[in-house]
């Protein structure tokens, strides 16, 4: 499958997507909502993949929700169109994702780079919230994200002054999980991803879900689902696979079942 903005490639079991609308800083129009949402629900569905990485190119993940293509539109247009509620979608991804963010990680990118499962920044990597610049805001769930990941003083800073953060910002206030040298940012996110797709896929799915639910229950009901998916992956051929694994010293062999 061919995207008009993306690029798809997959090493083992590990589907890297690279953003590629170089002359608008791979700015997010509507045809890059498409071709995301296609080319993750093709990733989400092939069983032979196991993780995703997200990312632009050296000098801009994304630059933020198409400005030019916003221009014009009305109240109407945006509300009655419900724009960009597509991006729900990419979140549905049941699968983990990684956001490889080298440059500009800005508005809608550095969004779209929250919405992934973790962040691994190249060293040049900025992150800002500069839509109030713009005289508008966050639209793209910026303003939840963040103050989810980093807190309320920092998110209140970022949304309000528009300000840019750099990697070493962003890794020490919890955006992202790793800074490494932006010339190995592909590569030290595709070795990440190829662990993750390396494990028994049922409990993979568990722990994101379990992790992503922290942020909609209280800890109570958060610790009784984690709980309860805990015993549910004892149902899984793996987890008999992977006990018995370990006590032969011998790597598992998942089935995914
Ligand atoms: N949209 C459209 N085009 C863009 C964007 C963008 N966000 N960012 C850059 N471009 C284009 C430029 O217009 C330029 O095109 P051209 O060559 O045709 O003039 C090209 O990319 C290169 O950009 P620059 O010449 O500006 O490059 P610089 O290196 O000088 O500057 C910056 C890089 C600092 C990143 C600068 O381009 C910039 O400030 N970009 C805009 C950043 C921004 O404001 N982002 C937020 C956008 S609003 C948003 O994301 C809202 C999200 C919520 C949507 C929710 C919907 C429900």
């Amino acid at each position: 499958m061919t995207y008009e903005t993306l690029l798809v490639e997959q090493r083992g079991g590990v589907t890297l997507i690279t953003l590629n609308r170089p002359q608008a800083l791979n700015a997010l129009n509507s045809q890059v909502l498409a071709d995301l949402i296609s080319a993750l629900a093709a990733f989400d569905a092939d069983p032979s993949q196991g993780c995703a990485v997200l990312t632009g190119s050296e000098k801009a993940f994304a630059a933020g929700a198409d400005i030019k293509e916003m221009a014009s539109q009305s109240f109407a247009d945006m509300y009655g169109g419900n724009f960009f509620a597509g991006y729900d979608r990419v979140t549905a991804t049941r699968k983990p994702v990684i956001a490889a963010v080298a440059g500009y990680a800005l508005g809608g990118g550095c969004e779209l780079a929250m919405m992934c499962d973790f962040i691994i920044a190249g060293d040049n990597a900025k992150f800002g919230q500069p839509e109030i610049k713009l005289a508008v805001t966050p639209g793209m769930g910026g303003s939840q994200r963040m103050a989810r990941a980093i807190g309320k003083a920092k998110t209140m800073d970022m949304c309000l002054t528009g300000r840019m953060m750099d990697a070493t910002e962003a890794e020490q206030s919890g955006l992202v999980a790793r800074v490494v040298p932006v010339a190995d940012l592909v590569e030290e996110a595709v070795k990440a991803a190829t662990t993750i797709a390396g494990m028994a896929p049922l409990a993979t799915l568990a722990v994101k879900e379990m992790v992503n639910a922290a942020f909609e229950t209280t800890l109570q009901q958060g610790v009784v689902f984690e709980r309860r998916l805990f015993h549910g992956l004892f149902g899984s051929e793996d987890q008999t696979e992977g006990m018995a694994a370990f006590v032969e010293k011998r790597p598992g062999n998942w089935t995914g079942r």
